[in-house]
């Protein structure tokens, strides 16, 4: 089901400026350790922060590893979603429950280095729409992906090209660990079962300009992947919409051009308006 992200007004609570979610599957041998990092590198920025855990019930005590954090922490939040399931819809759900102006996300196994959010948060404070953790620009890497990964993964980049806006195209367009304005996502609905809520931003969004940071992708902490083939299938569902859309749209602006060059347009009767209406 498609959502937008809207902020809920925040009672007695300071508003934050930057809320970054931590989506989790199974994380809790990760978790603790990411934390206490985030929080450190997030401290020496001095920005206003929250963090916000969306577990999908984890069985491995994520949840209670969390929640035990957030007692002694106001700026750490869990928020547990109940029978429900996918990562595009766990990171809306937390931008969904924060009012901050900038949003991020990254993932809870390690993969993304914490130590990199200054620089996204800075690419922000330097007026980009969208500042993106990019293991393709010079400088990042995959790490130790086998080359079935690499084919598939270039692969994937590669047919996101002609979708996403001229101009600002993304090298590394599906990474989950990215900033953006929440004023980019206006009243969007976005798909809620997808992996890939970037690319969904980079092409749907409101967004006039990018930036993206090298990192090198690491390697699982601890954990299992949730990568699957319902993530492939996810994955290709939502490529199938994003071309459909952008098919219809170029269809209206064909139509439109059509209309606004007819010379006649003015001397048209009234039986050929009707035509051209329809
Ligand atoms: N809340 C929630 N979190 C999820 C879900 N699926 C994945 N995650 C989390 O999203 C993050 C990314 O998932 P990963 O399994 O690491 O996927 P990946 O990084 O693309 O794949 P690997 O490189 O194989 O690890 C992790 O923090 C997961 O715990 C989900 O359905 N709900
Ligand atoms: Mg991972």
């Amino acid at each position: 089901m498609p959502d937008s992200v809207s902020a809920p007004a925040q009672k007695g609570r300071e508003r934050a400026q930057f809320a970054l979610v931590i989506p989790t599957l199974c994380e809790a041998g990760n978790i603790l350790e990411l934390l206490e990092e985030v929080r450190n590198v997030l401290d020496s920025v001095g920005v206003n922060y929250e963090i916000l855990v969306v577990d999908d019930e984890s069985c491995d005590g994520t949840g209670e590893l969390v929640k035990r954090v957030a007692e002694n922490d106001p700026r750490v939040r869990l928020l547990v979603r109940r029978g429900e399931r996918g990562l595009s819809g766990a990171i809306l759900h937390g931008w969904r429950h924060s009012d901050a102006d900038v949003l991020g996300v990254m993932d809870a196994d390690r993969q993304h280095p914490p130590a990199l959010l200054p620089q996204l948060l800075q690419a922000i404070l330097n007026d980009r729409d969208v500042a993106i953790g990019s293991r393709y620009t010079k400088g990042g890497e995959t790490g130790q992906w086998n080359l079935l990964r690499r084919l598939w993964s270039s692969m994937a980049v590669s047919v996101t090209l002609p979708l996403q806006q001229r101009g600002i195209r993304a090298k590394d367009p599906m990474s989950g660990y990215f900033l953006v304005r929440r004023t980019c996502l206006g009243d969007i609905c976005f798909e809620q079962s997808g992996f890939k809520l970037l690319l969904e931003i980079l092409v749907r969004g409101r967004i006039s300009s990018i930036q993206e940071i090298p990192f090198a992708f690491g390697q699982r902490a601890s954990g299992t992947s949730k990568a699957n083939l319902r993530v492939a299938r996810d994955f290709a569902s939502l490529l199938l919409k994003l071309y459909a859309n952008r098919l219809q749209l170029s269809g209206l602006k064909e139509q439109t051009k059509t209309v606004r060059n007819l010379p006649e347009a003015e001397e048209a009767t009234s039986s050929e308006r009707v035509t051209l209406r329809r």
